[in-house]
């Protein structure tokens, strides 16, 4: 038995995601997490909204609501759906935590000490009417290349040019609008990621198994030098982690916080210590899943990720924990993900373009979508998300093929032999034969598994199905029943068990239909192992063992419906 923690990438908190977030991060990672606990593994499944940054300030104040509270409010909005979509996390944090202050702070204070944070003066863009430096992205203005009037200090929206807000003409504060804006000296904290460079080097060159998309962006940002120039890591915001050494102030930064994703990775482990909290345990029971010298030298650490956050991942929180010189344990393994479009284009939020998590959960229950995403997850290469394809794949493989099959025989058993395992009848060369393809089918499943490959999974899962369809069409027990009612019998005794079989599998994918199937067969998930050997499996449910005949599994997605999905999410862009 291993101890696997896994993390996928913190949804940040300005708004409901998409469903190309979600087949990005949490919904692998939730495939993964419950597949390793069927193994009998020890699994902690992490994650938490990242609260901090201008967009949650921005998005608070178009919401008319104080910060603080705008985001407690998502929090919980985001907490709900993960439920409504059954990620399996042990604790959702949040970025925003006092753990996460302390822990965060603690970085900042062990960086500084092993001469890794440098102070760096800089001249900034400050509004006495406000009270406060501006952000580049607080300050608005003319853009100097294509005289778009609502340009902002990062970048122009218009022409996508990179700005300086000194760049912008008539330069006012977004804030207020002010427009006596001054240019002042102050100090932010560099992260001076430069110095590791050969340590994170070496390690990435150690990582041989890493998907090559992880390796490849890594060494991307390693080798041209952009990601590791020293990087700034304090902000002129309120909302923030308040930037201090361990417990002490650190003189010339007050009023400062740390830049989000300075924070933001450090949630991992301080979500971790919510989650401790949360269970009424001490503090060992975190600390051995993320301190090398307090247990976590045996814990396998996997992350999932969309692949613009992998910098942040594979250079930048490295960066802090070997520079903390302190033994905290580093990912083991990187699972990153292509992109998601949603009809050929992007998602968008501002254009209403495309399925976000709540509206999903509204349309069809979670079982569809985490079904047709993982089995076209974008692993190798962006996939594309089309009702046509949604409503094909959900139509055939989950209406066509493994719900008839639960529905059909449990049926057919019911008017034949009652609401019971029949006896008799001797397993033939039939079953055997099909025993043979499950293991086989299974057994790459699982190794998909292992290996993060997703699609391939499905791919299998879906072929074990298949297998267990073909052979009740060969086998027949509603016809041989009039002529050989034992083989019918022998038939419909394996049906059923391949149902058990089924329900446990298929349940890091699609886990209500799977507790439904249990529920039909008087079964309990607690203690069901993932099956070693499917001959086995096939006579695990004893003659006369009760069941019930369940609702129909899954409904078909209609043409018409499609159509009016399709009309309805077309954006308006
Ligand atoms: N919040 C993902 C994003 O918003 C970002 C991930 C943080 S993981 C520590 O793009
Ligand atoms: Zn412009």
């Amino acid at each position: 038995m291993a101890r696997i923690l896994v993390t996928s990438a913190l949804p940040y908190i300005n708004g409901v995601k998409h469903l190309g977030n979600l087949v990005g991060s949490m919904l692998p990672a939730c495939a993964y997490a419950r597949f390793m606990r069927a193994r009998g593994h020890e699994v902690l499944y992490i994650c938490a909204t990242d609260e901090h940054g201008t967009p949650a300030e921005l998005a608070a104040a178009a919401a008319g609501k104080d910060v603080a509270a705008y985001c407690a409010e998502m929090h919980d909005v985001q907490k709900r759906l993960g439920e409504g979509f059954r990620l399996s996390f042990d604790f959702f944090g949040r970025s925003s935590s006092a753990r996460n202050r302390a822990i965060t702070q603690h970085f900042a204070e062990r960086l500084w000490a092993n001469g890794l944070i440098e102070e760096v003066e800089t001249r900034q863009v400050y509004s006495p009417i406000d009270g406060r430096f501006l952000p580049d992205r607080y300050v608005e203005g003319t853009c100097p290349n294509c005289g778009y009037e609502k340009a902002r200090g990062d970048q122009c929206e218009n022409c996508t040019k990179q700005l300086d807000p000194t760049d912008l003409i008539n330069p006012r504060s977004a804030i207020s609008g002010a427009t006596n804006l001054e240019v002042r000296t102050t100090k932010h904290l560099y992260l001076r990621q430069s110095k590791m460079r050969e340590r994170l080097s070496a390690w990435i060159e150690s990582k041989t198994d890493w998907p090559l998309l992880t390796t490849s962006i890594a060494k991307k940002w390693l080798n041209d030098g952009e990601g590791l120039q020293d990087r700034g890591i304090t902000r002129d915001l309120s909302w923030g982690i308040p930037v201090m050494r361990g417990a002490e102030p650190w003189p010339g930064m007050e009023g400062k916080v740390f830049y989000v994703w300075f924070d933001a990775p450090i949630e991992y482990i301080a979500a971790t210590a919510e989650w401790a909290d949360a269970e009424g345990l001490g503090e060992a029971a975190w600390r051995r899943w993320w301190r090398e010298d307090e247990g976590a030298a045996d814990v396998r650490y996997v992350e999932f990720m969309a692949k613009d956050n992998i910098p942040f991942h594979t250079l930048s929180f490295p960066a802090t924990l070997m520079g903390s010189g302190e033994p905290w344990k580093l990912v083991d393994y990187v699972k990153g993900f292509n992109w998601l479009t949603y009809e050929g284009g992007k998602f968008s939020t501002s254009q209403g373009r495309g399925v976000f998590m709540d509206q999903a959960l509204e349309i069809l229950p979670s079982d569809y979508w985490r079904w047709w995403l993982l089995a076209n997850a974008p692993e190798t290469s962006d996939s594309d998300f089309t009702w046509a394809a949604f409503q094909a794949g959900v139509n055939k493989d989950l209406a066509d093929v493994l719900g008839n099959f639960v529905s059909r025989i449990t049926k057919f058993c019911r008017s034949k032999f009652g609401e019971a395992v029949p006896d008799g009848g001797a397993c033939g060369e039939a079953e055997t034969a099909l025993a043979a393809e499950l293991q086989t089918r299974l057994d790459a499943c699982a190794a998909a598994m292992e290996a993060m490959e997703f699609r391939r999974a499905a791919a299998e899962l879906r072929g074990a199905w298949v297998a267990g369809n073909e052979y009740l069409q060969r086998a027949a027990p509603w016809t041989v029943h009039k002529t050989d009612p034992e083989a019918a019998a022998a038939a419909t005794r394996c049906g059923l068990n391949l149902i058990r079989l089924y329900a446990i599998v298929s349940r890091p994918f699609i886990p209500d239909a799977s507790d439904a199937m249990l529920a039909a067969l008087g079964l309990d998930a607690e203690g069901l192992a993932w099956p070693s050997d499917a001959r086995a499996a096939l006579d695990a449910l004893p003659s006369g063992h009760a069941f019930t005949v369940p609702d129909n599994l899954f409904r078909k997605m209609e043409d018409s419906e499609r159509e009016a999905l399709e009309a309805r999410f077309a954006g308006n862009g």
